[in-house]
């Protein structure tokens, strides 16, 4: 065979294969997904029996989801602008010195040449009201500092957040961990405008909770999902803490304390404020407008504006946390962000059990949430910091005090 008829036959099964795989590769429609998948529907409705629930406060509501309902929990939910100040007492406890005299003056210190914002910045963070009338604020924990309230849920229970968007931008609250129940009105995370106010529900399945490994509590975290990265630079994120069945009386939003006598949650990361919606209101406050002609991709300025926190305080300008000598604590460690957001978690004077396993240092990577146990026994003051140098030189460092529980000094 000569090529002059090999040729076209060539050609032809080309022709062939390309349609063929065109054919294989054409998108999946709901139809071909059908067809896949009517074996494992099939599988799944007709064999196998939906997991029997145990919870022992069930109400017998069951939602298309599957998990059973408890509790009914209510929070009342807003996004607040507000000028935060990363360094309220205006001094560097991690070194002992002024602010002007350390590392932190390039985080932390205003000036007009070079432009320097300083310290406070605009900022959006999640608050907490009583009730729908949004007229009385749940005092917020001083040291969760620009970290949203606590919010807290039994495995079974379901999570009804009426949200209040008091801000001049477009949020959201949308939950890691548990299941949003579908809204026909909004899919879950959708923009709240301004002023409007939303109802989420979220459902916390046995899968939500601790799992065979874990304490009886985990943390997740809840975020806006408007514009996930601008919203989570400009403040808002905040704990979502799952507890096995039991743990949570009626109508308390805390913990019995079966197993831990306090709990303390923390998230450590670098707030990038170039990244922020209120970057041009943040240089305005520090008398530094944009029509100044400030160079805003100028590398010292933009690592000037990267604060390395811990709850939104930097240079162990938290109030140190107290925890009692011999106590259980439980402490939540969180951290979302980006590749600067490796962090490990480190506690001097403690050591801290983790799934079983006993540790000092924690590793941290965006988006994960640990939960560490310890019985602090050395009385004194104690720093828990980011063990990544840079980070620590940079500020993201507490306080912690143990108090003696047998009036020695310390
Ligand atoms: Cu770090």
């Amino acid at each position: 065979m000569n090529f002059r008829v090999l040729l076209p036959i060539a050609v032809l099964l080309s022709i062939v294969s390309i349609q063929t795989s065109a054919q294989q590769s054409r998108p999946l429609t709901s139809s071909l997904y059908r067809q896949r998948f009517t074996k494992t529907l099939h599988r799944l409705q007709h064999h196998q029996q939906p997991t029997p629930t145990t919870s022992t406060h069930n109400l017998g509501v069951t939602t298309s989801a599957g998990p059973s309902v408890g509790r009914v929990r209510d929070y009342f939910l807003t996004v607040e602008e507000l000028d935060w100040n990363y360094a309220p007492t205006k001094w560097d406890h991690l070194y002992g010195k002024s602010l002007n005299d350390s590392m932190a003056a390039l985080y932390t210190v205003h000036s007009l040449n070079p432009p320097r914002v300083g310290a406070v910045y605009r900022k959006a963070a999640y608050r907490a009201y009583t009730d729908a009338s949004f007229r009385m604020r749940i005092s917020h924990d001083s040291y969760l500092g620009t970290l949203g309230p606590v919010i807290r849920a039994e495995v079974g229970d379901r999570v009804r957040v009426r949200f209040r968007n008091m801000a001049s931008r477009n949020y959201s609250v949308y939950p890691y961990g548990v299941v949003s129940r579908y809204d026909r009105s909004k899919k879950a995370g959708a923009p709240i405008t301004p002023g409007e106010e939303h109802v989420y529900e979220w459902d916390i399945p046995d899968r939500s909770g601790p799992g065979p490994k874990d304490p009886s509590s985990l943390v997740w975290a809840y975020v806006s999902d408007a514009n996930p990265t601008r919203d989570l630079h400009s403040g808002l994120v905040g704990p979502l803490i799952v507890y096995k069945r039991g743990l949570l009386e009626p109508g308390i939003l805390y913990p019995t304390k079966q197993d831990f006598d306090q709990e303390i949650v923390t998230i450590m990361m670098v707030n990038d404020e170039n990244r922020s919606h209120y970057l041009t209101q943040s240089l305005a406050l520090a008398g530094l407008p944009t029509s100044a002609g400030i160079d805003l991709t100028d590398a010292t300025f933009r690592e000037s504006n990267r604060m390395y926190n811990v709850n939104g305080f930097v240079f162990n300008n938290m109030e140190p946390l107290m925890l009692v000598q011999g106590s259980r604590v439980r402490w939540y460690l969180m951290t979302l962000g980006d590749e600067i957001d490796i962090h490990t978690a480190h506690w001097h004077g403690a050591t801290t059990l983790i799934g079983g396993h006993r540790l000092d240092t924690v590793e941290l990577l965006p988006g994960t949430f640990r939960t560490a146990d310890l019985v602090p026994d050395n009385p004194g003051q104690w720093l828990f910091h980011c063990h990544v140098s840079k980070h620590m030189m940079a500020g993201m460092s507490v306080f912690y005090q143990i108090l003696s529980t047998n009036g020695e000094e310390w």
